[in-house]
């Protein structure tokens, strides 16, 4: 009966019975979608400074109701409504920042009226913000981490409405002649970061091949020239397996000697690998692999000790280049790596199921 319910399709039965034991990787598919076609570029904003503003709160209201059968009836007056508040909410559907203004302002609280009405609240400003959305103050402490879908920080909290005069009626002053003014909203400078949540992040030389090999792999399409620093913003790209799974793999812009000092794009691009269960170290087989791995080694230890020691796997590319095949057959005498050749598909195989198993390992 239940498996009647599962059946929807061979590829399920296929699921169901196939055996997911220890040691038996699950294969990498073709995506069956073509490349998307569309050329309406969208740019990808992985940072930005923006100031929150919440609304002020309405002012109360001094107010006497003068009734016809009672001419002092006494004070009326409501109290004012309270400021809209400014927060970032964590969404899967938004993939980056570039949506945010600069400046988000929330509405003020209406102000009190007499006969005892109060303002209305004004409603909140939530900004929609990626899955894992570091939230920085302004002294560069990070305040808030968005790491699940719904999870909110109120940036900026609204102020809260005065008290009209009727709130002041007590035994003794019948006739009070005060009411509060709203408290100011707060207004706060934040910088936002997306700590994009791929699951392998690709290190190494400009012109290593990088884009190449996440164009080979899955159905992105970051731009691919002989000429270095041709990426200027991380990529993404899903691998799809076998058993229904999908790995993110994220192209960064390459490293070269000297990033941790802001030589060429710096090395910022690394904050997108935080988040990797595994790095990629992706090595240009025709020019001097082990010397790119000793520097790419030394500038990642510069930006973090912890991304460091994260798992990761030498790949050499280009090995359809006979000076490549020789650094490759040098290199993996004295260690482990893995010789592809993105351009020609060769040995494409095998890096992804190394890619499965960084993936499957419980690294965080
Ligand atoms: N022969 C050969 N050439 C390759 C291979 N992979 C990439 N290339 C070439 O290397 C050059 C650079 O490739 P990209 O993919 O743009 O390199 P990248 O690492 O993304 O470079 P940046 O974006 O500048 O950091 C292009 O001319 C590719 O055609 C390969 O496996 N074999
Ligand atoms: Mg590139």
């Amino acid at each position: 009966m239940r498996l009647a319910f599962l059946y929807r399709g061979p590829k399920l039965a296929l699921l169901l019975t196939r055996n997911f034991s220890e040691g038996n990787v699950p294969k990498a598919l073709r995506s069956l979608k073509s490349k998307s076609t569309k050329t309406n570029i969208q740019y990808y904003v992985d940072s930005c400074r923006v100031r929150a503003v919440a609304g002020n709160g309405g002012d109360g209201c001094i107010s006497f109701l003068s009734a016809w059968c009672k001419d002092r009836a006494g004070p009326d007056g409501g109290d004012g409504g309270h400021g809209g508040h400014v927060i970032f909410q964590a969404t899967h559907s938004k993939k980056s920042l570039n949506h945010c203004n600069t400046v988000i302002q929330a509405k003020p609280g209406d102000k009190g009226s007499s006969k005892d009405c109060n303002g209305k609240n004004a409603q909140h400003v939530v900004v929609q913000v990626p899955l894992g959305t570091i939230i920085k103050d302004s002294a560069g402490r990070v305040v808030g981490d968005l790491q699940e879908e719904g999870m909110m920080f109120v940036a900026a909290r609204g102020g809260a409405g005065g008290r009209g005069n009727k709130f002041f009626l007590t035994s003794t002053e019948q006739a009070p002649m005060i009411a509060e003014h709203g408290a100011e909203g707060e207004s706060l400078q934040y910088t936002l970061e997306v700590r994009s949540m791929a699951h392998v992040g690709l290190i190494g030389f400009p012109n290593a091949g990088k884009s190449t090999l996440l164009r080979a792999v899955s159905r992105a399409r970051p731009t691919v020239a002989p000429y270095p620093f041709t990426t200027l913003r991380p990529h993404i790209g899903m691998v799809p397996y076998d058993d229904y799974e999908q790995v993110a793999i994220a192209d960064l812009p390459g490293l070269i000697p000297g990033s941790h000092k802001n030589y060429g794009l710096g090395i910022q691009f690394l904050q997108h690998a935080e988040r990797c269960k595994g790095l990629i170290f992706l090595l240009d087989g025709s020019d001097d692999p082990s010397e790119q791995y000793d520097i790419l080694s030394y500038e990642l230890s510069q930006y973090s000790k912890t991304l460091a020691e994260r798992p990761k796997c030498i790949v050499i590319n280009k090995i359809d280049l006979p000076e490549a095949r020789l650094n490759y057959n040098e290199m993996r005498k004295s260690m482990q790596v893995i010789g592809i050749s993105a351009k020609t598909g060769l040995n494409l195989a095998e890096f992804l199921t190394v890619i499965r198993k960084m993936y499957d390992s419980d690294v965080q």
